[in-house]
Formats: structure tokens, sequence, C-alpha cells
């Protein structure tokens, strides 16, 4: 069998894999082999081993760490790769690299590769650190003097494209794997039995991926709520999508496959609430959620009983596998995170039909709860963690935990820049958008560039939440940025979820569908 044979290869190139790794090399060779395995989508292979690299290579580099020689390219990497993991690193260690007066040595604008590095890492910083806000300043404005393939190359111009685009801290992990294959491929120094391994473990995973796709398909199929609610968006590739985004990792397939469920009842109830109820209908379905219990479906339109029975079955069939692997119950949790986006869905529903236009300071603490992120991660905190930790329940229950807070925000923010235009066409509260403009008298524009720097504020946030103890697992914050992440992808170009542009296609198409030819 082709599969099995493929299995095999993949699994001898990982052991070469694990060979290089284990390989007496120079640091910096290290944290560049990292950084590839990183960016070909492969390095969740080696998860405690890089760890352990890390670790090792920053306590050898400690104390040296400000006398080591001035290689600007050597101290981003490192400064990247170590935040992303975890360790603390100062933003002093780029002190060297400044003048007298504080700036960047303007010299360095012609090292590309360091400007670049240093581009990236400067998306790891922590809240207000100033040195990293002005790297990312000089750096974004070199880079953008720099765009001409005469002077730098066509390899390097693709880069520096790509990442002023989008910083990679901010990309979608699986859709930048697939691209990055492709220039790994064109690269002098290409390294064969990594590029194979890339590719190969690319196509098994997506082979698994569509797995997951066909049951949630067949589930969606099952509960006929395309048919029945006909107002209603049919996505569920779209739906299936975001889990991608949000956790590829192979061994997550039932991760993958119930939040497809949870991804489709929540794009269904958004438009019954947006779109088709009415304010009387919305007031008994926000009651019904919150009262979870299946007595009260008779009062509802048939149209909203066969949704509130879908959402009842799933949920209580999601808590009942819990419970069976380890008997803790869940469903108050479920039922709290919906009943309160049927109550910010709610709030939006009476803002509209009154008339009123909040400021956005108002909005956003509606809205952050409104785009479901919080559904979204509290499913999948169960879906992922296993054993499930009191201190973490707290923090799903009470309040949200700001990681979720951020991570919704960044949701809200992406989602409004994509669809607020169609969505105020139709009929709908203003968005961040136009609550920025009649606050501040703004034209679209301003108001636009000011969300899209909301985002970056958020993310600074995001980054410090993850840095400090949480009670969650590291595979649960890495989902939590990653939604972030999606959120910044799916509505790159527009609305991509509820549209389905032709680039979410493309993307869809090349993750889900076609293999990479080895
Ligand atoms: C976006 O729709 C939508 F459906 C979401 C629920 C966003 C995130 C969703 C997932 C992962 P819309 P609204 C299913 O832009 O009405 O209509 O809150 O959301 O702006
Ligand atoms: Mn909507
Ligand atoms: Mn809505
Ligand atoms: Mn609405
Ligand atoms: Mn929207």
């Amino acid at each position: 069998m082709q599969g099995e044979r493929y299995v095999n290869r993949c699994f001898e190139l990982k052991e070469q894999v694990k060979m290089m790794l284990d390989e007496e090399v120079d640091w910096l060779t290290h944290l560049q082999l990292i950084d590839d395995l990183q960016r070909l989508g492969v390095a969740y292979h080696f998860q405690d081993k890089i760890q352990w690299i890390l670790s090792r290579v920053h306590n050898e580099n400690h104390k040296g760490i400000v006398s080591r020689e001035k290689d600007l390219y050597a101290k981003a990497l490192e400064f990247r790769l170590m935040r992303e993991h975890g360790f603390d690193v100062t933003q002093e260690v780029f002190n060297c690299f400044k003048n007298e007066r504080g700036n960047f040595n303007p010299n360095l604008c012609k090292d590309i590769k360091g400007m670049l590095c240093l581009y990236e890492a400067s998306y790891l910083l922590i809240g207000n650190e100033s040195t990293m806000e002005l790297a990312r300043e000089f750096t974004s404005k070199c880079l953008k003097n720099f765009l001409d393939p005469e002077e730098i190359g066509e390899q390097l111009l693709q880069l520096v494209q790509h990442s002023l685009e989008l910083p990679l801290h901010w990309r979608m992990p699986r859709l930048e794997a697939r691209w990055f294959i492709n220039v790994y491929e064109k690269r002098a120094d290409r390294n064969s039995t990594l590029l194979e391994f890339a590719k190969l473990d690319f196509n098994i995973v997506q082979a698994t991926h569509q797995d997951d796709l066909k049951y949630a398909s067949r589930w969606w199929r099952s509960t006929c709520l395309a048919e029945k609610l006909n107002f209603a968006r049919d996505r569920l590739v779209e739906n299936f999508f975001w889990t991608i985004g949000v956790n590829f990792d192979p061994q997550h397939g039932y991760c993958r496959r119930i939040s497809t469920k949870v991804n489709a009842l929540i794009t269904t109830i958004d438009d019954i609430y947006d779109v088709y109820g009415t304010l009387d209908e919305l007031k008994l379905f926000t009651d019904a959620v919150q009262r979870w219990d299946v007595e009260v479906m008779d009062q509802l339109p048939d149209y909203m009983k066969i949704c509130y029975f879908a959402l009842f079955n799933s949920s209580n069939e999601m808590a009942y596998d819990v419970m069976k692997e380890q008997g803790v119950h869940i469903i108050p949790y479920l039922r709290k995170a919906w009943a309160d986006l049927c109550k910010a869905y709610m709030q939006e529903a009476k803002w509209y039909h009154s008339g009123y236009k909040p400021t956005l300071q108002e909005y956003l603490e509606n809205a952050w709860i409104s785009i479901a992120a919080p559904v979204i991660l509290v499913h999948a905190y169960f879906l992922v963690t296993n054993p499930i930790k009191k201190e973490a329940l707290e923090c799903l229950e009470d309040r949200y935990h700001n990681i979720i807070r951020c991570s919704a925000m960044i949701l809200r923010l992406a989602d409004d820049l994509g669809t607020s235009s169609d969505e105020l066409k139709r009929g709908d509260v203003p968005k961040s958008v136009q609550c920025y403009m009649t606050e501040h008298g703004a034209s679209e524009e301003v108001a636009r560039e000011y969300t899209r720097c909301l985002i970056g504020e958020i993310w600074k946030q995001m980054n410090k939440e993850r840095a400090a103890d949480s009670p969650f697992t590291k595979t649960f914050v890495k989902m939590a940025m990653n939604l972030g992440r999606m959120a910044q992808c799916m509505y790159q170009h527009g609305d991509g979820h509820g549209h389905s542009n032709s680039h979410t296609k493309n993307r869809i198409q090349s993750l889900l569908f076609e293999p990479i030819g080895l």
C-alpha cells in the first residue's frame, strides 16, 4: 500500500532528523535548524528535544549574550526562538546595536537578513518594550526601502515581502508551512532529508485532516440544519478550516471534529440573531439557552427548536465523552459559555432595533463575547486537556482568563475589518470601525488604521499573558493564540468566512485537498 510506504519512509526520515538535532554543532547552526523545522511545520515531532536544546543554549549564552560578537541575525533569531518557547530574554540584548542617541545604527540597514530577523523578533515584544517598538519601526522602514530584486535577490525579496505583509508571529501555522516548504525547496543550502520529511509529513497530516472533515460533514448533513434553516450560512468546510488554524496536530483530530460542530452551530445561531429572528423570538431563544432544558423547547418557533435541539445534543454528547474519560461534569461551563454568547447577541440585536450607537468601548465590552471566541476556547480547553485542572475551570467560569479575552479581541477586530461593510449594508449594529468613526468623526480609512493598531496592541498583551503563569497547558495557550492568527488569515482579504472568497478557497484547496508533489 502506498500510504503505508509513505508512513514508513516518514518514520525513517524522522529518525535522521533526530540525529541532526543530536549532532554536536555550534549553537547558531542548532537554532537555524530549529527555525527551519518550525517553519516547515514539523517541529511538533521534536518538541521535547527542541526545548532541551534551547534551554542549553540559553544557559550557555546567558552570561555571554552581551559580549558575544555583534551578529544581528544571530541575536535576533535567538531572541525570537527563546521568547516563542517561553525563556526569559531581555530586550537589552539589542542595546549594542544602538548609537549614543538611543537609535538603531543606520548602517545596519544594509544587513537585510539581520533586519528581517529583527523585524520578526520585534513582534514578540511583551507589553511596552521601547527597544522592541523601535526595532519594529526601524526594520519595517529599512526593509521597505530594499524591495529591489537586483539588490537583494529574488529569494530574499520573497521572504521580505511575505514578512511585511504579515509577520511570522501572526500567521496561521499550517498555511505558513505550506508556503515555506516551497520556499525552502528553492534554497541553495536546503537539506534534502528535511525537505522530503516535511513534504511527506504534510501529506500524511493532510490525509488525517480529510478524515476529520469527513466525520464533521457527515454530522452536519445529519443535523439537517442547512436545509431547515435556509437563511443561515452553510459553511461546513470553512468551519472546519478554522480548526486546522487553531490546531493542526494529527493527534488532535477529536478536537477538530467536535470544534467544527461548535463552529457550525455558532455560525448558524449568529445568523438567527443577525439575519432572521424577530426580537421576541430572540428573547425566547436567549432564555432557553440560559435555562438549558429540553422542556423549554416547546415555547420556541419550529426553526429555533431544531437548532436548539442540535446545540443541546452535541453539547451533551461532548460532555458525556469527558465524563466517561475523566469523570468531570462540564455542562455548567459549556452552558455558561453559550448563555453568555446569546446574551451578547441579544444585546446587539436590541441596539440594532433601537438604533442605539454604542461607543467603541461599550461595543467592545460586549463584542469580544459576541464573536464567540469564549465559546470556541472553552470547548477547546476540554477537547485537548487531560487531566482537567480545577484552577483552570475557575478561569473558564466566573470571568474568562485574559488569554481568552485577548484572543477574542483579535478575532473581533479582525472580523470587523473584514465583514462590517457588508453587515452594515444588510442592517446590523455599528461594528468597531463604525463606532470609532461616529465617536471621533473620523474617516473610514482612519478608523480602519486605528483598528489595525488595536490588534497590534492586543498582541502585546497576549505575549505578556502567555509568558505569565497560567493554569492552562501550553497546548491550550497556543490554540488561543492560533485563533487570533486564524482570524487575521481569514479576514486578510475581506470576509473569507461568510463569503468564502477566492483566497479562502485556494487556501482550503492547498491545505486540505492538494497533496504536495514529492
Ligand atoms: C463570523 O460571522 C462568524 F460567523 C463567526 C462566528 C466568527 C468566528 C467563527 C467561527 C470560528 P459574522 P458577527 C465559526 O461576521 O455577527 O457574521 O459577530 O459575526 O460579526
Ligand atoms: Mn453575523
Ligand atoms: Mn452577530
Ligand atoms: Mn448583529
Ligand atoms: Mn462580523
